[in-house]
């Protein structure tokens, strides 16, 4: 019987592949088989640009020989280590490290596995630290519409994206939602973030009105919503979420799995937009989307909450058996070395205008209703097809595949977002490149 289950190489069934059209993937699949720098390699031969840093998580590009090594050496060396109760050295220098880059007040680091479990551990963390704070009655999530926060189900009840929900019963119960920012009336094609669309934080007091802000733990947006189609905040936008947030004593989480390590050409959004979060959440550029991790990082506030009562009870009634994982934190350090070592934030930074120009010169192609940008991520918005939504980016992202560039779509919204060690030249090719995809659409 085993021997009969044993498939071939080429046998596609039996991997069920997360987010994908399975069927259209297993008629005409596209494989990967290497990568180097900027460019993937496909099993046909094929050289293909690497458009979205893998799932905007390779920041530094592929296979970057310091990340390499690191996780050869570690692998040889201590190849496990019990997470509870029991440590290593690198989670806690790769703890600091993280730390030491953050922005001004993040403190400590709780690590994960991968984005959702990094907004579940959040989520959690808010409502026990209201609890050890003897305010055990703040329990209700304050999400958004069109917001992305992983798969799991505190964070897609957080979130709003209606497939990702409306499969998967009744979701958590005592979550709210913010209006989403997306004013294409007024906003389409504006760089970087748009002029209209503070006022919407303002609903978090109509929902603080009708709850009572003694039921609100946490308040968790993307600061800018990457999945949903790339949205950017509007200008004043986060501040007056946090203002309202610290008023009425709410904690704020920015889930940064998207804009931490370097996207918007800062460190962190937080740094970008200067407001601070009392939560943040990251992962993909932690370790290069090389080895799975995530972390949440708290201030020193939410963490010290929990550090009462007799030394020999755990604190906190939550982990993973892989938070802070040898291999995976020897990742981390060599990651976050190469970014600073390759001054790749500010490559990003240094590089934001040209990609800005670039990415909007696609203005006026066929069926472009919108652009979007800020640091090095874009976003071209196509005209759906009447009565098939979804088809007309799909078929670009196809086409933009054959022509040697990998981009993502998201409904009829297509994401860009390179590795932060792209240069000029690269620009001009995926931009060339995507441009005669789109002039060759129906
Ligand atoms: N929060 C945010 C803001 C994210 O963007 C997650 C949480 C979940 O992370 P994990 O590691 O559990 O997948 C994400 C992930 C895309 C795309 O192309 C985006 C994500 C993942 C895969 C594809 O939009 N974001």
């Amino acid at each position: 019987m085993a021997l009969d289950r044993n498939p071939g190489p080429n046998d596609l069934s039996a991997f069920w592949m997360p987010f994908t059209a399975n069927r259209q993937f297993k008629k005409a699949p596209r494989m990967f088989v290497g990568a180097e720098g900027m460019y993937y390699k496909t099993s046909d031969g094929r050289e293909v640009l690497d458009g979205t840093a893998g799932l905007w998580c390779c920041n530094a590009g592929h296979c970057r020989p310091k990340i390499t090594e690191a996780i050869q050496k570690q692998a040889a060396e201590l190849d496990y280590a019990p997470a509870f109760q029991m440590g290593h050295p690198k989670a806690f220098e790769l703890a600091s490290a993280l730390r030491d880059m953050a922005p001004e007040g993040m403190e400590h680091v709780f690590f994960t596995n991968s984005g959702s479990e990094s907004v579940e551990t959040a989520l959690k963390i808010a409502i026990a630290y209201h609890r050890a704070r003897g305010e055990g009655a703040r329990t209700r999530l304050i999400g958004r519409e069109r917001g992305y926060h992983g798969v799991n189900f505190g964070g897609i009840s957080v979130g709003g994206i209606v497939n990702n929900r409306k499969m998967f019963g009744t979701l958590l119960a005592g979550v709210d939602h913010l209006p989403h920012t997306h004013l294409p009336g007024q906003n389409a094609f504006t760089r970087g973030q748009p002029e209209h669309g503070a006022y919407l934080a303002d609903d978090l007091e109509r929902i603080v009105a009708l709850h009572g802000a003694e039921t609100i733990a946490a308040v968790i947006v993307e600061p800018m919503a990457g999945s949903t189609g790339v949205l950017m905040p509007p200008r004043g936008y986060l501040e007056k979420l946090r203002e309202i947030c610290t008023k009425h004593g709410i904690l704020l989480i920015f889930d940064e799995v998207i804009t931490g390590f370097g996207r918007l050409g800062s460190a962190f959004a937080a740094d970008h937009f200067g407001v601070q979060p009392d939560m943040m959440t990251v992962a993909k550029g932690l370790t290069n989307g090389v080895i799975p991790m995530g972390a949440v990082l708290t201030t020193g506030a939410i963490h010290d909450a929990f550090m009462a009562g007799p030394e020999h009870v755990i604190e906190l009634f939550h982990g993973y058996t892989y938070s802070g994982n040898p291999i995976a934190s020897a990742a981390g350090i060599a990651t976050l070395q190469t970014y600073r070592e390759e001054g790749l934030f500010e490559n990003a930074a240094a590089l934001a205008p040209y990609w800005e120009d670039a990415l909007h010169s696609l203005r006026g192609l066929p069926h472009v209703i919108d652009i979007r940008n800020m640091g090095l991520i874009g976003a071209v918005e196509l005209e759906p097809i009447a009565g098939e939504p979804t088809k007309r980016a799909f078929t670009a992202f196809l086409n933009a595949y054959e022509a040697g560039l990998l981009i993502r779509t998201t409904g009829d919204i297509i994401a860009l977002s390179p590795p932060l060690m792209i240069d000029r030249s690269q620009i001009d090719e995926l931009f060339g490149k995507l441009s005669a995809v789109l002039k060759a659409l129906d």
